[in-house]
């Protein structure tokens, strides 16, 4: 393990901010709606995930997009780039304010990238059993948890925040992974919908994941 790069990672020449995007995947999706929401101006380059460009690793030791370059600094990981947003560009903010609430946000976050984001990849995997189970506990989950989607106007929260951010791209793809709401699930679909509308969402939105939906 070397964290070198974390403290002497190179200087760019770069005035604009540069996010290396994924333009189907749901971590860089996540990363281009906060960018959006707060309306930061940035360089997005769309990176081939099967031909990704040699200065991608030189940034990256995990070679993973996205990958933000705000100029020294270089930043991966979609939560760590989010929250590293959050703070640089504060408003809107994304996260409550007082500790208490900002831990739940952040439980809230580490929930939904265990107990959802971790099934996708085996939705979307070769093995065909794994992946009709891993759906039927996405489908299962977000079923149970509908009454939560129906307590307020956005996810656990009265203000739109980073955790909307993420469940949002997630709920955009589901009829990419085979997953259909049913009628029981109707709070998903409509705090789906709002969160869908949204300006910042929209303008998100890569070609390829237009055609998602
Ligand atoms: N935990 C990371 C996951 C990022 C990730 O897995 N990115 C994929 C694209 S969906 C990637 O770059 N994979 C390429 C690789 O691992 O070589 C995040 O939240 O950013």
């Amino acid at each position: 393990m070397n964290f070198g790069d974390i403290v002497t990672a190179p200087v760019t020449r770069r005035s604009v901010m540069t996010l290396y995007s994924d333009p189907s995947s749901i971590f860089s999706h996540r990363v281009r709606i906060v960018l959006f929401e707060k309306d930061i101006s940035v360089e997005i380059e769309d990176v081939d995930p099967d031909n990704k460009p040699a200065d991608l690793l030189h940034l990256n030791p995990y070679n993973t997009v996205p990958t933000l370059v705000d100029r020294d600094l270089v930043l991966y990981d979609s939560r760590v780039v989010s929250e590293y947003l959050d703070e640089r560009f504060p408003h809107p903010p994304l996260m409550p304010v007082d500790p208490v609430s900002r831990a739940r946000s952040r439980l809230a976050l580490y929930r939904i990238e265990k107990d959802w984001y971790d099934l996708l990849p085996v939705i979307e995997g070769a093995d065909a059993e794994q992946a009709d189970k891993a759906r039927q506990a996405l489908l299962d989950s977000l079923v149970e948890s509908a009454e939560v989607f129906a307590l307020k106007e956005f996810f656990l929260s009265d203000e739109y925040s980073l955790v909307d951010a993420t469940v949002a791209p997630m709920l955009w793809r589901l009829a990419h992974y085979g997953v259909e709401l049913p009628a029981s699930a109707s709070a998903v679909t409509k705090y789906a919908k709002r969160m869908f509308d949204r300006e910042g969402f929209q303008m998100s939105l890569t070609e390829s994941e237009r055609e998602m939906r």
